[in-house]
């Protein structure tokens, strides 16, 4: 007799390629069929069969002061019940710009769109208007939303162009991108010296969470700052999954590097669909209709949506909001590591502000190359045994996972009990 999930994911699969609106949720990567999910309360999901588990994806980041918040609830029916859209200027969209500037200083000016992906292709667009040239640089395993610019892999070798990742792109396009690698100063050094006069910016996630978790090693983004700088090439960091996460600030406050433009999403929204690019007022003032830079969108600064960011970007200030989910995240990332250990399974892990990557190889990778080191069939067998337990992680093992201010011991014990029985049955 098939469960509803089954029966769910075989209609899905008529009408919706793969049964998905977004790839990674089909489960492609983890194999088996993905649990069609049916409501959501603090740290926990429920699926189609009344299945229950802990979160640690939070819609991909969005969900930073846990589902269903009372606060940003209360403030989405509200705001629904004067307006769903209006397609005009409101003030709480300005409140929101307001706040998005004091919380990341580097941001005088800020644009909101729907979501990361027109917020980073806004921001190459805006760069290349801005500096008068084509070329762009980004980074292998870093992934900046589906636009064609950054949908490119590395070409043969740094120094030559990319190529497409997907089909669709034209090589042409592709060719203006250039993409290294990951905590690689010294081909970031060489890559300017070589044609720092033709690059337009730099993009980076400055904590990579799409490639698994990847910190920066020390001196990677202050040589991307000083090469832009000394180049006049825009440093664009990518804060759609850090903002706001790896502190209050973003990973610009951590690192204490400024980039000259930075792309949110994800919590800005409250988990719906906002993203923002924002930056130096004298790059901003180039976006149409200021500037010759042209950029929309019908649902931009969406009143419902803004009204649930700016709910969640007020929970995110609170006391010691971020101290304790950071500390969460600590908790949990020790506690499968103890487990790991007394298992004998050969695993590492790490986190950062409510961020943590979970992954089958001694010691956490600092590299690409070192995350395709990572053991990913034991993964996939981790992530089944885990779900199995009610325990909802990431289905990709090149994915970050997220803890929420509605994770407490609770929900930290019960994953770490889920996870004994898994390590041991790897
Ligand atoms: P969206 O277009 O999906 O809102 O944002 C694209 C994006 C841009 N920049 C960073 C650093 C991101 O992580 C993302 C999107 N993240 C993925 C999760 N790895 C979204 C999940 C999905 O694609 O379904």
């Amino acid at each position: 007799m098939s469960t509803r999930n089954e029966t769910l994911f075989a209609r899905a699969q008529r009408r919706i390629p793969a049964g998905v609106n977004s790839p990674v949720r089909a489960f492609r990567a983890v194999g088996g069929a993905p649990a069609f999910l049916e409501r959501a309360a603090g740290a926990y999901l429920w699926d189609a069969d009344g299945n229950r588990y802990i979160d640690y994806v939070g819609s991909w980041g969005p969900m930073v002061a846990g589902h269903t918040h009372p606060a940003v609830v209360e403030a989405v029916q509200a705001a629904a019940a004067r307006a769903l859209s209006f397609g005009a200027p409101t003030e709480a969209e300005i409140e929101i710009a307001e706040t998005i500037c004091r919380l990341v200083p580097s941001i005088e000016m800020v644009r909101l769109v729907s979501s990361g992906t027109e917020a980073t292709m806004s921001a190459l667009r805006l760069a290349r208007g801005f500096a008068g040239r084509d070329l762009i640089v980004k980074f292998e395993g870093c992934y900046h939303g589906h636009a064609d610019a950054l949908l490119v892999k590395a070409g043969s070798g740094a120094l030559t162009f990319g190529n497409p990742s997907s089909a669709g792109v034209p090589a042409q396009t592709a060719a203006q991108t250039l993409v290294l690698d990951y905590n690689d100063t010294l081909q970031v050094q060489a890559t300017f010296t070589a044609r720092g006069d033709e690059i337009a910016a730099v993009i980076v996630e400055p904590v990579a969470g799409n490639m698994n978790l990847v910190l920066p090693k020390p001196g990677f983004l202050e040589a991307l700052r000083e090469n832009c700088s000394r180049h006049g090439a825009v440093l664009i960091f990518d804060e759609v999954m850090t903002g706001f996460r790896v502190a209050q600030g973003g990973a610009q406050a951590r690192y204490g590097i400024q980039p000259d433009l930075t792309t949110l999403g994800k919590v800005i929204g409250g988990g719906l669909p906002v993203g923002a690019f924002g930056g130096r007022r004298d790059i901003m003032e180039r976006i149409a209709p200021l500037g010759p830079v042209y950029q929309a969108g019908t649902l931009s600064g969406n009143p419902v949506a803004v009204a649930a960011g700016l709910a969640t970007l007020t929970l995110v200030q609170g006391k010691d909001f971020q101290s304790r989910i950071e500390a969460t995240a600590q908790s949990l990332v020790a506690g499968l590591m103890a487990e790991a250990g007394k298992a004998n399974v050969v695993f590492s892990a790490q986190s950062i502000g409510s961020m943590f990557g979970l992954y089958f190889r001694a010691s956490p990778p600092a590299s690409f190359a070192e995350v395709m080191q990572c053991d990913r069939e034991r993964f996939n067998r981790f992530f089944h045994a885990m779900l199995e337990r009610g325990v909802y992680l990431a289905p990709s093992a090149y994915e970050a996972g997220f803890v929420s201010a509605a994770h407490g011991g609770a929900e930290i014990d019960a994953t770490l009990g889920a996870a004994r029985e898994a390590f041991r049955a790897l």
